[in-house]
């Protein structure tokens, strides 16, 4: 299964972010920390070219620490393709003062260009569709400027703000790549909520979550739902989560889209605890899921 999720705006994005590129300071790549690998568009790599990147891993309250810890080493010894080295750090909106101090101190840090007030850089925010890149220029900026919102594909075009600083700092639409071909990815994306419900279907990423948390927080889905017994088969999982839930049809039958609806929005929001869906090690010796 590969998804093909790209409306036309995004290819007025693309073509705007290449074009903001050049005059940009330092890129700021929004990551998702629950799966840092997935939500990391390919198509940046070339758009950015030898731009000093700091890759910002959103959403941390979210994610696993110790892998979002693992995730910053493994990204930080990536090598960087222009001058300097790769940045990484875990953002959250749990603590936006962390983010105001450090953000703009790193883009000072390692800006490249020379013979100009630091504090007039510019930095250009991209990342794939509901990361958070919305959310960080508002928080950057101390007040709401952009529209923010829990679906992918809110910001629709280009906005440049300026920081009381004097840093300027474009808000970009979210950009996805017109084919994402590895499945375990596509399905990872949509149980983040990447992917609007009218490209992959509820059911199939419910299905998924049953048998990736099932493999990886069993006792968290045990806890949550209070099951004694994890059913092995994500199927049946499915059927336990919505009777605990009460996601039921007339008749007593469990309603399958309300138990999916139930399930991936206690991931979505947190309910299930701190949940990373990428480890370093899925991607290391040639191993990948
Ligand atoms: N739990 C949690 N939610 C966050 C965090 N940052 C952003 N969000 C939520 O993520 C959702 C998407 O945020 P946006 O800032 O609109 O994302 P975006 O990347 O601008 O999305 P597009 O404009 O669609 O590309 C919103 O519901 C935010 O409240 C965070 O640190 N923690
Ligand atoms: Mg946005």
């Amino acid at each position: 299964m590969s998804i093909q999720w790209y409306p036309g705006h995004m290819t007025k994005a693309r073509k705007a972010i290449s074009e903001a590129v050049p005059t940009c300071d330092v890129v700021i790549e929004v990551l998702d920390a629950r799966m840092p690998r997935s939500s990391e568009n390919p198509l940046f790599a070339d758009i950015r070219g030898d731009k000093p990147v700091l890759k910002l891993l959103s959403k941390g309250d979210l994610a696993d620490p110790e892998a979002t810890r693992e995730w910053i080493a493994a990204l930080e010894r990536e090598p960087a393709k222009g001058v300097g080295r790769t940045v990484a750090i875990a953002i959250t909106t749990k603590k936006n003062h962390d983010t105001f101090t450090r953000v703009p101190a790193l883009c000072m840090q390692m800006a490249t260009r020379t013979n100009f007030d630091k504090r007039a850089l510019r930095a250009l925010v991209v990342g794939i569709p509901n990361v958070g890149k919305s959310t960080l220029v508002n928080t950057l900026m101390g007040r709401k400027v952009a529209e923010v919102g829990d679906e992918p594909a809110v910001t629709k075009s280009l906005q440049r703000v300026i920081l009381k600083s004097g840093m300027m700092l474009s808000d970009v639409p979210g950009l996805m790549w017109p084919k994402i071909e590895d499945e375990g990815a596509s399905l990872r994306l949509a149980l983040g909520g990447a992917i609007p419900e009218t490209a992959i279907d509820f059911e199939t990423i419910a299905i998924f979550a049953c048998r990736c948390l099932g493999e990886r927080y069993p006792d968290r889905l045990k806890a949550r739902y209070k099951l004694e017994v994890l059913p092995t088969n994500p199927d049946e999982l499915l059927v336990e989560i919505g009777k605990r839930r009460g996601a039921l049809r007339a008749g007593g039958k469990v309603d399958i889209h309300k138990a999916a609806d139930v399930l991936v929005h206690d991931f979505r929001s947190g309910a299930l605890g701190p949940i990373s869906l990428e480890r370093v090690a899925d991607f290391s010796h040639g191993h990948r899921r």
